[in-house]
């Protein structure tokens, strides 16, 4: 069953906006912010609507940096996450009760502790790269476990879908 999933990267000269996720899927982890498409909801007005949720930040510009597609060993869960940047924002981010935004230099991203896949795709969206890809782990992460990559599909595309 496949998921249709949103992330945004807010980027502010050579700073990015992460999240440390309270609760739920990711927990413990630093991230862009997004979550589930709603029902009737167009994917950008999907990303939109959690930027504001999750940090508060409502106006900018998005940018679609990327596409990928994760799938698990022994597990039927399939997401599908639209990438986006947002650029040119003003106002501040603010803590919520699902996530604590810091600011982390370009040359400082705490790839440790953020999900694995990242340190393969985020050179390419700081890069004004557009990209799509394919990442097989081992099963999914929870917040004692980080899930492996089995396999990956990574390319630079010259537009998304
Ligand atoms: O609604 P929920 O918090 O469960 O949404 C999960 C968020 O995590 C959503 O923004 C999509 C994002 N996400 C994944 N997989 C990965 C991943 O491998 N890397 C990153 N950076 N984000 C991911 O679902």
């Amino acid at each position: 069953m496949k998921k249709i999933l949103t992330l945004c990267i807010p980027i502010k000269n050579d700073e990015v906006l992460l999240g440390m996720k309270k609760r739920g899927f990711g927990c413990g982890r630093w991230n862009g912010f997004g979550g589930k498409l709603e029902e009737g909801e167009t994917i950008e007005q999907a990303t939109l609507r959690e930027l504001y949720e999750e940090v508060g930040i409502k106006d900018g510009q998005l940018k679609k940096a990327g596409v990928l597609e994760f799938s698990f060993e022994n597990d039927e869960k399939f997401l599908q996450v639209h990438i986006f940047k947002l650029l040119d924002f003003t106002d501040e981010p603010i803590e919520t009760e699902e996530m604590e935004p810091q600011w982390f230099n370009v040359s400082e991203i705490p790839f440790q502790q953020m999900w694995s896949d990242d340190e393969y795709w985020f050179p390419l969206l700081l890069n004004d790269k557009l990209f799509e890809g394919e990442f097989l782990f081992d099963r999914p992460s929870d917040a004692e476990y980080s899930a492996k990559i089995i396999s990956k599909k990574l390319n630079e595309v010259s537009e998304l879908f």
